[in-house]
């Protein structure tokens, strides 16, 4: 089973990519008191059943005592941003140090969600990969939960990551 994290701002679309991901088939469960979301889902990957298991950890900062339960044997991270939004790309820093002080060192790429809602020129492509270098992010995507642009090749990517890292074990 290969547990990847789903961190972001509230509303930047994490439930939406993974619904959109995995055509709404995954197994849901959802704790309203606190707001997580567990998907489990399994994909076939080179003909090998992968069990993949998302967490979609709610933004309201009330519930961080909950977030080491959460990180617990996480795999891989997806860090989710809007276009649309500034703030939740100048949270990415404090969502990255909150993986690296509960569980190290992941694998981890960021999504810039919401792309059909902008202009390609409007978005800061500089910033953005300065970031992703400074912080040694595997790649980064724009997607589009709506239109479903970007979201396939954007989850293979840490999927297949993934995959090649654990084949072995
Ligand atoms: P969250 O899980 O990160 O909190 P959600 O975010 O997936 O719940 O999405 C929050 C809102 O943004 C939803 O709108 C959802 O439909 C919308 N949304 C998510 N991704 C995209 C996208 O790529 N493009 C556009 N245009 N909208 C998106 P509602 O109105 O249902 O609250
Ligand atoms: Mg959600």
């Amino acid at each position: 089973m290969l547990t990847i994290i789903v961190i972001g701002d509230g509303a930047v679309g994490k439930t939406s990519l993974i619904k959109k991901y995995t055509k709404g088939s995954f197994e849901k469960d959802y704790i309203k008191t606190i707001g997580a979301q567990f998907s489990k889902y399994d994909e076939d990957i080179e003909g090998n059943n992968c069990k993949l298991f998302f967490w979609d950890i709610a933004g309201q900062r009330e519930f961080d005592f909950m977030r080491p339960t959460f990180y617990k044997g996480s795999k891989a991270a997806i860090i989710v941003f809007s276009h649309t939004d500034e703030e939740s790309f100048n949270k990415i820093p404090e969502w990255h140090e909150d993986i690296k002080s509960h569980v190290g060192d992941l694998p981890i790429v960021l999504f810039g969600n919401k792309i059909d809602l902008v202009k390609e020129e409007d978005t800061e492509n500089e910033k953005i990969q300065e970031i992703v270098k400074g912080r040694g992010f595997l790649g980064y995507f724009q997607t589009s939960a709506k239109t479903g642009s970007g979201v396939y090749e954007a989850f293979q990517a840490i999927i297949k990551n993934l995959y090649n890292k654990y084949k072995e074990a």
